[in-house]
């Protein structure tokens, strides 16, 4: 008897050890093509492949919500040039991380949301199976591209498309479907290993045609006020030290959107930063790096953009973003590394400094601003107000400028933005193209686990509400994040009141006097209330100090900030309105 129970037993394992199947293949695929870390919420059907990948040695990180992990994925992307890979349940779940996927497609991200998904008969059949959604259909219109694997043996191939959609050309969102009935899907195990693909030269150079290069020079050579405009593609393309030298070598000045600040150091000299309103309106020759001209550049044109004529030289490795706003006189399309140092060669050979009369102006412009400043950010008004707090928050930066700052709010965001000089690449990862709010605590998360570096999330009230419960995930993988709240008690302000009379308080006021600080408590982090910006330098160089989960309660005036922060221009008008 017993002698047969160990040969049943022996069989069994010889059969399972020529085995593999559709949790061990997606691993298996993920692993050979470098992907080792996953944002997810676990949960029917992908709940084993979870607690799989981190057995076979992957980091799992699990969150509060779907949305936040795909986030995470996305800025994960964003930092590595991989796809940054989310992982849901069916349904809800994948509806939850959808946002994220959208939001990285339209930033130009690369990241994969694999979801789980219901039976194929039932869904098709609308005969009502758990969590029953046509999910691939559903994500197409918000995504790169969408893919859904049937049998075990396409998993490689699947996993493939992927990646490679997602890097290559524009980076963006993918969509991955995984059937539940497919991961159980059993296969021979030399056959599934020989189904694998690693996908060679992922995101490929794609070299400017030399006639384009041609093109472009002559129109910055023709150039009496010439501006460089350096966006987020340009950080994501991690040509770092090219771009700073194309930049130093012509003496142009530059402009860099949010998340390019600190490509080259806030405080370079060359730096327009803080003369953007005048190097807009008076230049002649635009050289667009990674930037579009969309409404976070008034579409390149109306008053901000001035009276002046203007030639736009536009780098991009999308052919069709050429022309999409306004007339391009010189597209290069490539990628940013291969067409900055092809121009960089150019103007080795013959260049010519740029006229000083124009370099002076927006030198001296910058100047009177930076000191007009200056005073505003050393205040000490108690309860501070923005310039008060992130003049501290300034010099922490400037201190640790290998930190990376995650930010998002209205004011506090658009005061930050132009307060908070960063000095390295890929430091200052914000609310992005679509000024979405949540995206905080996931960017945080990410950042810490994908650099190892010390994060300092700057955070308004109301933005850290959307993402605020990742605090316990955060303290739970003890993440060396610090959080400070820009508590004004509510939505730009918190002093607005309701218009009827009633009860209710106004649509954008918060409970008055909330302490964050007591949340993260309740997790086992660290919690701080401030209310003197000596106070928050104190508690923010402590929690970067010990690498500590913290979070600072910065309390804020509630009537400093001002109606959706510097674009209150964009909210429609009312012509009947009684106020
Ligand atoms: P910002 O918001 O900073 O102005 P955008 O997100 O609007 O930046 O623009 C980024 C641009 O960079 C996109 O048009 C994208 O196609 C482009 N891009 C991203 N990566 C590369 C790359 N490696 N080479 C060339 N262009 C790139
Ligand atoms: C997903 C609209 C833009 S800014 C903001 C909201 C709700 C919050 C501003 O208040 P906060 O900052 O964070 O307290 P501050 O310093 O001005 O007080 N939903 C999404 N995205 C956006 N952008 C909004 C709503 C919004
Ligand atoms: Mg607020």
């Amino acid at each position: 008897m017993a002698d047969t129970a160990t040969q049943v037993h022996a069989d069994e394992t010889e059969e399972t050890d020529a085995l593999t199947d559709g949790f061990h293949l997606v691993i298996d695929a993920l692993k050979l093509n470098d992907i080792n870390t996953i944002y997810n919420v676990p949960g029917i059907p992908i709940t084993d492949l979870g607690r799989f990948m981190q057995a076979s040695g992957m980091r799992v990180l699990s969150f509060r919500h779907e949305q936040n992990a795909g986030y995470a994925a996305s800025i994960a992307g964003y930092l590595t040039k991989k796809p940054g890979v989310c992982m849901t349940v069916s349904a809800p779940g994948f509806l939850n991380g959808l946002t994220a996927l959208a939001h990285a497609t339209t930033n130009c991200f690369p990241m994969i949301l694999i979801s789980g998904s219901s039976e194929r008969e039932i869904v098709d059949l609308q005969q009502g199976d758990y969590e029953e959604m046509d999910q691939l259909a559903v994500a197409k219109p918000l995504c790169k591209a969408a893919f859904r694997v049937l049998h075990a043996e396409d998993i490689g191939i699947g996993i493939a498309r992927a990646i490679r959609a997602a890097v290559s050309g524009r980076p963006g969102g993918v969509y991955l479907d995984l059937p539940a009935k497919l991961l159980g899907q059993t296969v021979d195990a030399a056959k599934g290993a020989s189904s694998l693909v690693k996908v060679v030269d992922a995101a490929p150079r794609q070299l400017p045609a030399p006639e384009a290069v041609d093109r472009a020079i002559s129109v910055l050579k023709s150039a009496k006020r010439p501006l460089i405009i350096l966006g987020k593609g340009a950080a994501y393309a991690q040509a770092d030290d090219d771009i700073r030298a194309l930049v130093e070598t012509s003496g142009i000045p530059y402009l860099p959107m949010s998340m390019a600040k600190g490509l080259l150091p806030d405080t370079h000299p060359q730096s327009a930063s803080a003369a953007r309103s005048l190097v807009l309106q008076e230049s002649d020759v635009v050289l667009m790096i990674g930037a579009r001209l969309n409404w976070l550049l008034s579409h390149g044109k109306g008053k901000t953009w001035g009276s002046q004529p203007k030639a736009f030289v536009q780098i991009d490795i999308e052919p069709r973003e050429m022309d999409s706003n306004v007339e391009i006189a010189a597209p290069l399309v490539g990628d940013i590394g291969s067409c900055v140092s092809a121009l960089l060669e150019r103007m080795k050979e013959n260049w010519t400094a740029p006229p000083a009369e124009w370099v002076a102006e927006v030198g001296d412009k910058v100047e009177t601003n930076v000191a007009r400043m200056a005073p505003r950010l050393r205040n000490k008004n108690v309860p501070m107000d923005f310039h008060g707090a992130l003049g501290a928050l300034r010099t922490i930066v400037k201190e640790r400028p290998d930190a990376i700052l995650v930010n998002e709010g209205a004011n506090t965001l658009d005061f930050a933005r132009s307060i908070i000089d960063m000095y390295q690449p890929r430091k200052r990862l914000d609310v992005g193209t679509w000024g979405v709010m949540g995206v905080g605590m996931g960017y945080a998360i990410a950042a810490a686990v994908e650099t190892g570096k010390p994060v300092l999330a700057v955070e308004g009230d109301s933005a850290f509400g959307f993402s605020g419960m990742e605090i316990e995930t955060i303290c739970r993988y003890n993440l060396p994040v610090c959080v400070v709240v820009f508590n004004n008690g509510g939505i730009y302000r918190g002093t607005d009141v309701n218009p009827s009379g009633g009860s209710d308080v106004a649509t954008t006021v918060f409970v008055k006097g909330a302490r964050y600080d007591t949340m993260m408590e309740a997790f086992g982090g660290v919690g701080v209330h401030v209310t003197t910006s000596d106070e928050l330098t104190q508690a923010v160089n402590a929690a970067m100090d010990s690498g500590k989960p913290t979070l600072v309660n910065a309390v804020i005036d509630e009537g400093a900030g001002t109606e959706s922060g510097r674009i209150g221009n964009l909210n429609p008008q009312s012509v009947v309105a009684k106020r």
